[in-house]
């Protein structure tokens, strides 16, 4: 979705997109506090937390949230649906993208580009499980990232979005004035295209571990995964190995993978149900 979204796929998203939930402040009275002891004093470390601008339906923006939340890092969410391209967002990321973070000790304040996001937090948090930090196997993480950056997510984008609505990457048939017929031409070349990435993933980077990262799962199955849901909007066949790889990543994940996966299931259910009325 490198395009503001139509208006339709705007009111859309904002119907599926679940509200947020209300916080509640615990309160303790002086009265009922229990009396503090040494050990009682020593708080737990806080977890450090980020502000993140987000696109629910978006699954650039779910790696983020999946990130976010199985790091512990305790994300404080902004729906930007419809404002990246006001002169306020604009004015702090011209590029108007999301997944997008605010913290001070970066250069500029902001970060986008959801792989970048993920493997400064993780360098800043040293978080090694999840962006190993020697150089080998940290390049085979980064080289998924970009291969999956660089050549699937544009066959993934080309074959998808037309049916989520959203705009088309620049460049793309799809956003152009051709034909209809050339953009179908376009959307089915890139789903028969998208086979022989989805292998390579498979049989080089997994190499018949469970996961890219071995046998817990690295920030590149973060964004393998979620870049695998939007297929679903095609009813895509995926394989039966990419299944039980997602499967077994949404169960290592948990709660941190089912809840922003629920935003992007929401939504394709949600476009699909359009599409059959
Ligand atoms: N390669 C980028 C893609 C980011 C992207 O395309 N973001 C879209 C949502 S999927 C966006 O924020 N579009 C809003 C706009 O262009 O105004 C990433 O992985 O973060």
């Amino acid at each position: 979705m490198a395009k503001t979204a139509t208006k339709s796929a705007k009111k859309s998203a904002a119907k599926a997109a679940p509200k947020a939930a209300a916080k509640t402040a615990a309160k303790v009275t002086a009265k009922a506090a229990p009396k503090v002891t040494a050990k009682a004093k020593a708080k737990p470390a806080k977890k450090p937390s980020i502000k993140l601008s987000m696109l629910r339906p978006s699954v650039n923006n779910m790696t983020v949230r999946v990130f976010a939340r199985a790091a512990g890092l305790d994300p404080a969410e902004t729906d930007a649906w419809g404002h990246t391209r006001s002169p306020e967002f604009l004015a702090r990321n011209p590029a108007h993208l999301t997944p997008m973070i605010e913290d001070k000790s970066l250069p500029r304040g902001v970060l986008w580009e959801s792989c970048a996001i993920m493997q400064y937090l993780a360098n800043k948090h040293g978080l090694e499980k999840f962006y190993p930090k020697a150089p080998a196997k940290r390049a085979m993480i980064d080289s998924a990232m970009f291969y999956l950056v660089g050549t699937l997510y544009p066959y993934v984008a080309r074959a998808t979005y037309p049916a989520l609505g959203f705009p088309q990457y620049a460049g793309e048939v799809g956003h152009s004035d051709a034909h209809p017929d050339k953009k179908s031409e376009a959307q089915k070349a890139a789903m028969a295209a998208i086979t022989e990435p989805l292998e390579v993933f498979h049989s080089f980077f997994r190499n018949g571990k469970p996961f890219i990262g071995g046998n817990n799962p690295s920030i590149a199955d973060i964004r393998l995964g979620a870049t695998l849901e939007f297929l679903a909007v095609v009813d895509y066949a995926l394989p039966k190995w990419a299944k039980e790889y997602m499967a077994a990543l949404e169960k290592k994940l948990g709660k941190a993978y089912a809840e922003p996966a629920g935003d992007v299931r929401g939504y394709i259910a949600h476009v699909k149900s359009q599409a059959r009325a």
